[in-house]
């Protein structure tokens, strides 16, 4: 029934009201810049919401039929996704920012009794000890207070992770980085790398596998996504060196097998350690990486993607639509959306109505080519609008992830450090144009191409030594041409004569 005009009124002037007094700068529906996108049989509205916000890491949809989300610099706020307007609801003061402030978050599935926000971030203490804290918050209708600490854990300045979910049984899932740390990934006395499991209330269940300690699982670098399916499998999304990223179905006193391997066991030191080691391999992974972040499972009613893991990507700036079996155990087909055409991509959140929202991450410490846009940070909606009538569907082309040439080869394992212009990141990743490794002799830079470095206060490099010799070749040949005083090429035939001799 429509309301009388008096009643809409007396509403839209609360509500103006209310704006004025609190300076908020709703968006309104007609403003929203909406695209269209077809599927095999659906079409999509795609659509921006949100603008001009900082790094949205984490996206969860409220009992209020709004999206709570968090930001880099120690912000919660909710978004209306109707109307675009946006209310914050904490600022958190001692967050610490170095690359990654991270702001995992997750909500209390019985909000109505228990209106409380549990985040993970990172904060830097007095003595310079970088710690990562599980708080939580309560929510008083207007403001997350009342922050009670319910476990700190040592941090980093970067590979702390991380993601938060909330099982049936109500135990708080906690997916932890390795913190560089790979001695202490398999001791359940240390809580990097691996997925944690707590009580709500930060204790440690009594059903967990190691007696007193939240280890659930371990042999994980940096997974940042985490997400139950309907039947209840829990997923995770890491960022594996210089190969091989993961999802993984995890499972209870699980071994995924990082440091000691990386994606399947294929070389001969992985065989060795999983023929000693019960391991776990994965239900996908990808080489060349795409840098995987937040994750949600889907069954709504955009059918392309029923029954399928939605993955979000930063270094390969996509969404991934990974289709799942029957039993929501394995991964049995992906697609690839978007690719390039909002840059980084965060999070995901999916709306009970099946709505998709993606968030963008082009401000945070490591940019692509081409972003941040004025816009950035973004969050975008994905909503079915239509259907493409039987005998008008094609199937569509999907998105190649192999590409082979010279250029795509340093694109797929150089350009997200070293960056397309070959100028890295000042105190991260070193400068192509300047390097005296990539000028210097070739006995030099090959093996260390081969092996990669440790650094203690960069990021070091990975060893490249699992690249075939030709693509080797090609790689540095290239850069060299494009960015070095030395332009010779190195033959595959000379790589791999120092892959024997090293
Ligand atoms: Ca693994
Ligand atoms: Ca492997």
């Amino acid at each position: 029934m429509r309301k009388p005009f008096y009643v809409t009124a007396i509403l839209s002037g609360m509500a103006a009201l209310l704006i004025a007094s609190f300076g908020y700068r709703p968006q309104q529906l007609q403003d929203f810049n909406t695209e269209k996108l077809e599927l095999d049989s659906t079409i999509l509205d795609v659509t921006t919401i949100a603008e001009n916000l900082n790094v949205p890491w984490e996206m969860t949809w409220g009992p209020d039929n709004t999206i709570w989300f968090t930001d880099h610099d120690g912000k919660v706020s909710k978004i209306d996704p109707k109307t675009g307007q946006i209310t914050e609801l904490l600022q958190i003061k001692d967050y610490y920012r170095k690359r990654l402030g991270l702001m995992s978050m997750v909500l209390h599935p019985d909000w109505k009794t228990n209106p409380q926000v549990f985040i993970n971030y990172t904060h830097i203490r007095p003595d310079s000890v970088i710690i990562s804290k599980l708080v939580r918050y309560t929510y008083n209708g207007q403001a997350l207070i009342d922050p009670v600490l319910l476990k700190q854990i040592p941090g980093y300045l970067g590979h702390n992770g991380s993601r938060l979910v909330i099982s049936r049984d109500r135990k708080l899932l906690w997916a932890t980085g390795d913190l560089k740390q790979k001695e202490t990934i398999h001791n359940p006395a240390f809580a990097n790398g691996k997925v944690l499991r707590l009580n709500l209330d930060g204790t440690i269940p009594n059903d967990n596998p190691h007696p007193g300690s939240p280890a659930w699982a371990m042999g994980f670098r940096v997974p940042q996504g985490l997400a139950y399916t309907k039947k209840g499998n829990l997923f995770i999304a890491e960022h594996g060196d210089a190969t091989d990223d993961e999802v993984n179905r995890v499972v209870k006193g699980g071994n995924y097998g990082w440091p000691y391997i990386a994606g399947f066991s294929d070389m001969p030191q992985e065989k060795n350690y999983s023929e000693n080691h019960k391991s776990i391999f994965p239900a996908k992974a990808w080489t060349p990486t795409i840098a995987p972040a937040g994750m949600e499972y889907y069954d709504g009613n955009i059918p392309e993607w029923k029954n399928a893991l939605l993955l979000s990507t930063l270094k390969d700036q996509s969404l991934r639509v990974l289709k799942l079996d029957k039993k929501q155990e394995k991964v049995i087909g992906e697609d690839i959306l978007f690719r390039q055409k909002f840059g980084r991509l965060r999070d995901v959140c999916v709306s009970p109505s099946g709505d998709v929202y993606i968030s963008t991450s082009n401000r945070d410490w490591n940019p692509p080519a081409n972003f941040p846009v004025k816009t950035d940070d973004r969050i975008i909606r994905i909503s079915k609008s239509g259907i493409i009538p039987k005998d008008k569907r094609t199937a569509k082309t999907k998105q190649k992830a192999d590409k082979q040439s010279a250029a795509a080869l340093f694109a797929s394992f150089c350009e997200s450090c070293h960056k397309a212009d070959g100028q890295g990141v000042q105190g991260s990743f070193p400068s192509l144009v300047t390097s005296s490794k990539l000028a210097g002799a070739n006995n030099v830079l090959i093996p260390f191409l081969l092996k990669g470095s440790q650094s203690a206060s960069g990021e070091g490099m990975p060893g490249f030594g699992f690249l075939p010799d030709e693509q080797l070749s090609e790689i540095v040949s290239y850069a060299r041409l494009k960015f070095s005083t030395n332009i010779n090429a190195i033959s595959a035939s000379e790589i791999s004569m120092l892959r024997v001799k090293n």
